[in-house]
């Protein structure tokens, strides 16, 4: 797929939830550099600069974006052509390979979390906790799941019926059910769009309502992010962009008479409604994200 196919697909949602995305740029970046026929190193780094923005500029939250396209980038290193073509192909290799190990990880860390016998909460679609939790099943643990139809754009579905593919016991709910069934919930295990330095954690719009639901109740809620998904240091809630989407995604255009809508996909979790996050490097306090991070971007 070339970067114009791949921007338009995840700005449609073709290709959505954050890994998915950051896997997918990363590669489309790869296919670019394979395919564009530049002989002057100044002008292929410029081009390439270019494709990264458009990918970049299709979905403004999620710090996994950008840190997958710098990543890629990161490995145009050379002095010819040839040398940063290599670097920029090995670098989306690499990188779709760590994430793909890092959800593997975090899958069997989120899975040993799980009780027998538990029931969980979950929100949206997030591939990482779909697999913690196929994980949990496939060790013979009993558990059963609730997962939100996570409005407008209906990822429980997906989550349900991948869960249910693999022998979960799953009840789908609407969104607005989350405190009618939280006094049955052991956990609650949703994915993230980019981890805060202060152990807030962005996600899809109505997981803070369901942390806090949670937190009335005496509910862990386990966030599993690879590390990708970290944001720096200095970035803060207030320089978090959230998406606002189309209005035709909550109401048929003209269905409604004098009537505002909006749609913002993103919310902002506070650290305090957050019991870990578990992350391919180990499972981490709120407290302790910003040691992780200073870690991390120092290296
Ligand atoms: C998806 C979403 C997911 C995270 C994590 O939102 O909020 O919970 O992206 O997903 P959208 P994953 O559907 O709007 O992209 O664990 O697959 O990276």
């Amino acid at each position: 797929m070339n970067i114009d196919e791949t921007a338009q697909k995840i700005i449609t949602m073709e290709i959505r939830g954050a890994g998915k995305i950051a896997r997918s740029a990363a590669l489309a970046l790869k296919d670019y550099a394979i395919k564009l026929q530049e002989e002057d190193p100044q002008k292929f780094i410029s081009m390439m600069k270019s494709a990264q923005a458009k990918l970049f500029n299709t979905r403004p939250t999620a710090v996994s974006l950008e840190n997958a396209l710098e990543l890629v980038m990161a490995g145009a290193k050379g002095n010819t052509v040839t040398e940063l073509r290599a670097g920029v192909e090995a670098a989306a290799d690499q990188f779709v390979k760590n994430s793909q190990d890092a959800i593997n990880k975090i899958a069997v860390i989120c899975a040993d979390k799980i009780n027998d016998g538990n029931t969980i909460i979950t929100h949206c679609n997030s591939t990482v906790a779909v697999q913690g939790m196929i994980n949990a099943k496939n060790q013979g643990k009993s558990l059963r799941v609730y997962a939100t139809e996570t409005r407008p754009w209906f990822q429980g579905h997906i989550t349900s019926q991948t869960l249910a593919d693999a022998g979960v016991d799953i009840t789908l709910i609407v969104d607005s059910a989350v405190r009618y069934f939280m006094t049955e919930a052991n956990l609650v295990i949703v994915g993230a769009d980019t981890v805060l330095s202060n152990g807030s954690v962005v996600n899809k719009i109505g997981t803070s309502q369901i942390a806090l639901c949670a937190h009335e109740h005496h509910v862990p809620v386990l966030v599993c992010a690879e590390t990708y998904k970290f944001a720096r240091p200095n970035i803060t809630a207030k320089d978090v962009r959230i998406e606002e989407r189309a209005i035709s995604e909550v109401v048929k255009p003209g269905k409604l008479k004098g009537v505002k809508i909006r749609n913002p996909v993103f919310d902002i979790t506070p650290a305090k409604y957050i019991e870990s996050i578990i992350t391919e490097i180990g499972v981490i306090s709120p407290s302790n994200t910003h040691e992780v991070l200073q870690k991390m971007f120092d290296e």
